[in-house]
């Protein structure tokens, strides 16, 4: 198993090169031409990254999307799967996520012990990813998916006392999520907490609109920056560039 993605992105972290993924959503992206268009258009856009997956997916076609994104674009596809089903060897990393800001035993280690001997026979670079919902509402659909709590946006001590734990636990990323679509994202203060305290790469994302949402959270510590909802409405990158 390599360890490509992850070692490139602690340079990126050392380096202070943000990085930004764009993500895609099987069951809300476009298929056929339009779908060759949207990737031909990511891969001439800053963006560094390809994250696919979703919390609930009811028709979309995952495997099919990630060959997609490997055939037409040179970035490296990353998967963010929302259950074991979305896994495929196809990806070249997988986010092999835990719940942490949450309390539902499935979710912090159920569906791992399920997912876990066809991953072990995967090619695949898997990393061990703290996932946190941080975000006071409306409600997300991962936080109802889910059936957890988010961690209140107040509250930088209780997101940096779970992302320590949870590096403590050897997991070696942090995923910073508002929830996709929320209203806000993530408060510059919990991002800059947690990238304060531990040293793992910080991925942040939710409800992030501009250039301006994303210097904010890069500025704050995060090391790689997802925008989901924004570009699936509009897709189209130029309100990601400066003012
Ligand atoms: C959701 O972090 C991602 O899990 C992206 O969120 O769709 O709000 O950009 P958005």
């Amino acid at each position: 198993m390599n360890n490509n993605w992850l070692e490139n992105l602690k340079i990126s972290k050392r380096q202070n090169e943000k990085r930004f993924a764009v993500l895609l959503d099987p069951d809300k992206i476009p298929t056929g031409e339009e779908l060759y268009k949207w990737l031909n258009e990511i891969e001439q856009s800053r963006a560094t990254d390809i994250l696919i997956g979703g919390s609930h997916l009811s028709k979309g076609n995952t495997e099919e999307l990630v060959k997609n994104a490997k055939k037409q674009t040179s970035l490296p596809v990353v998967l963010f799967p929302g259950s074991p089903e979305q896994v495929t060897e196809h990806a070249d990393v997988l986010l092999f996520l835990s719940l942490v800001s949450g309390r539902n035993a499935d979710l912090l280690i159920g569906r791992h012990v399920e997912a876990a001997p066809l991953i072990m026979v995967m090619d695949i670079e898997t990393i061990a990813t703290a996932y946190l919902l941080v975000g006071d509402g409306p409600l997300t659909t991962a936080a109802y998916i889910t059936q957890t709590l988010p961690i209140p946006s107040a509250k930088p001590e209780l997101a940096v006392a779970t992302a320590s734990a949870a590096v403590l636990l050897g997991m070696q990323a942090i995923y910073l999520d508002a929830g996709s679509g929320a209203a806000n994202s993530i408060p510059t203060e919990v991002v800059s907490a947690v990238s304060n305290a531990v040293d793992v790469p910080i991925i942040v994302g939710g409800g992030i609109q501009d250039f301006e949402g994303m210097e904010r959270v890069w500025a704050a510590g995060a090391d790689l920056v997802v925008l989901g909802t924004v570009l699936e409405k509009v897709r189209d990158f130029s309100q990601l560039t400066p003012s």
